[in-house]
């Protein structure tokens, strides 16, 4: 672990805690285990405080885990109850939600979720925003929003939807169905279900931190972007990413070495 850098140094965290490692890999962690990180509204603005910052600092990679034995209960029903929102009130605070999510959804850095125990309601959302979502045997979700009267608020209409379609997200919000496993991974909740949630985390960030940064940072934004253009404007966009992306100078020793046969053949079991 490395001090963390000044833009980082400075967050001051309470409710989230972070580190960082010299290889730039930052791994944030949800640090409310007694209210099983439930997001309160100072997490939020501690989550889009450091997904703002992580750029700035170089960061390469993010791990998002959580303290306990839960990844996230969702919305902080406790402080919803007792502040008896309005509802212009609730509509803000959805959008601070947005900012946080947006920003690790859109802000070019790859963010790997390791998941455990309820993933559920906005920690769902949450993990959604993620770019890669890594389960273990405990790791469950659900979208208990319909049973507690209330309505997701942090994107998962479109993230979640995007993830397991219109027909099992109703399914999930009026009924309560939770998934979990092998099915999880399935309908999309998850891209990997292993014995390690955290050391698999790891391992795909190592490899992702390996990349190019601007060639991470198209496959981490540009997709999203483009998913919300027209086919054919997507199409536009995507020519002038891989304009930018595929000549840039740092990509040449990688496609030299791909020529002269020293460089890394695709083949299956190469993990
Ligand atoms: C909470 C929260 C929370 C726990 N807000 N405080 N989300 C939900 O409907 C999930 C609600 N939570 C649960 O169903 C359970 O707590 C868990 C299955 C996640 C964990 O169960 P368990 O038995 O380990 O813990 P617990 O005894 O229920 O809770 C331990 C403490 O965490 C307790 O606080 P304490 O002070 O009484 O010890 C709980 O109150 C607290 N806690 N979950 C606040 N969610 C933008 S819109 C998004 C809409 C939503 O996300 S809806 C919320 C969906």
């Amino acid at each position: 672990m490395t001090d963390l850098p000044p833009p980082l140094a400075s967050l001051s965290l309470a409710n989230l805690a972070l580190t960082l490692d010299d290889r730039g890999i930052a791994t944030l962690s949800l640090n409310r285990p007694q209210k099983r990180n439930a997001l309160d509204a100072a997490t939020v603005g501690e989550l889009i405080r450091a997904f703002t910052a992580f750029p700035e600092a170089g960061v390469r990679a993010v791990i998002l885990r959580a303290e306990g034995p839960h990844f996230c209960a969702g919305l902080d029903l406790v402080e919803h109850h007792g502040a008896d929102r309005s509802p212009a009130e609730f509509w803000q605070l959805c959008l601070r939600w947005h900012e946080a999510f947006n920003r690790m959804e859109y802000g070019g850095i790859p963010v790997i979720a390791a998941l455990k125990g309820a993933v559920v309601g906005g920690g769902l959302e949450l993990a959604s925003a993620a770019h890669i979502r890594v389960a273990d045997a405990s790791t469950y979700f659900a979208l208990p929003e319909g049973s507690r009267g209330l309505f997701t608020g942090g994107g998962a209409t479109i993230r979640v939807a995007d993830l397991v379609g219109k027909a099992r997200m109703i399914d999930m919000m009026l009924t309560g169905r939770i998934y979990r496993g092998a099915e999880a991974v399935e309908v999309g909740l998850a891209q990997y279900l292993v014995e390690d949630s955290e050391a698999k985390a790891r391992e795909l960030a190592e490899a992702t931190a390996a990349n190019l940064p601007l060639t991470n940072f198209a496959i981490c934004s540009a997709i999203s972007h483009m998913q919300n253009m027209s086919a054919l404007d997507a199409a536009y966009a995507e020519a002038t990413v891989a304009g930018i992306v595929n000549t840039q100078p740092d990509a040449r020793a990688r496609l030299k070495a791909f020529a002269d046969g020293t460089g890394p053949r695709i083949k299956p079991g190469q993990g």
